[in-house]
């Protein structure tokens, strides 16, 4: 068995080199405390290279993304500034294995969420709220992982750009979402795919963060996972989101 630390380092180069590794064998399968464990070495790799924590993001929130995986329980990752773009921004798919991308509903913290938060009691800790695109870029062979696989591979994370900025009373229950590529695919859901209201997303962070030893604080970015299931990325072309009254974000890729 290969420590957490090398397997932590194997998913650092996967995604430095831009090759991926295999999935781990069913019967060597990490626990959910070791996966976590290894996800908080890559993260430190990345520390250690000058990228600071901006936030956290929820995986596998809706239905559609945990039939697109094959995954069936809600996951955590970290954020860092390094995979933060504007919308302006054209994204360089070149330092990507597979990117896909997926929209999403993020909340902007004035407070650190508390360890088990009522929805409510998140809404209190929340400076804004902001329709989002999440970037997410798997280190594994062919996009095929299991629970554990995931958790240390850091939750896919891999970019991230925020739309506008609303209140926290913004209406999001039920927001109607569709993306699409300019080169064809489209995928259409609700806000209310994610967990049923994206505030439960935001108080399952709360839990999920504070059961990893993992600290939020003022200017974090939540992202409360994707309403639909995500679609593959392809250089020259152009992704548009559009989220009813929160507007729409556009992002060029290269
Ligand atoms: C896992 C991460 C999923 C989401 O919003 O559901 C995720 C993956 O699909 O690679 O970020």
């Amino acid at each position: 068995m290969t420590s957490l630390q090398d397997r932590a380092a194997l998913l650092d180069n996967a995604a430095f080199a831009t090759r991926p590794v295999p999935q781990l064998p069913p019967d060597k399968a990490l626990s959910v405390e070791d996966a976590y464990a290894i996800q908080a070495i890559v993260v430190a790799h990345r520390l250690a290279r000058g990228e600071r924590l901006a936030g956290v993001k929820l995986g596998l929130t809706s239905e559609a993304k945990m039939k697109q995986v094959g995954v069936n329980e809600v996951i955590l990752g970290q954020l860092t500034d390094a995979m933060h773009h504007d919308e302006g921004d054209s994204l360089d798919l070149g330092p990507l294995i597979h990117p896909r991308v997926e929209p999403e509903i993020a909340f902007v913290l004035r407070s650190p969420l508390p360890p088990d938060p009522t929805p409510q009691e998140a809404l209190a800790c929340v400076e804004a709220v902001a329709p989002a695109l999440e970037i997410i870029d798997s280190r594994y062979d062919g996009f095929r992982f299991d629970l554990g696989d995931v958790i240390a591979d850091n939750a896919s994370s891999a970019g991230y750009v925020l739309g506008r900025r609303f209140p926290p009373e913004t209406e999001i229950s039920d927001i109607a979402i569709s993306i699409a590529m300019s080169d064809g695919p489209e995928e259409t859901g609700s806000s209310a795919a994610i967990l049923g209201h994206p505030l439960n997303a935001l108080a399952a962070a709360g839990r999920l963060a504070c059961a990893r030893g993992i600290s939020t604080s003022a200017g974090d970015v939540v992202l409360a996972g994707a309403a639909t299931a995500a679609i593959s990325l392809s250089a020259g072309a152009v992704v548009s989101a559009e989220f009813g009254p929160l507007g729409r974000i556009e992002l060029r890729l290269s």
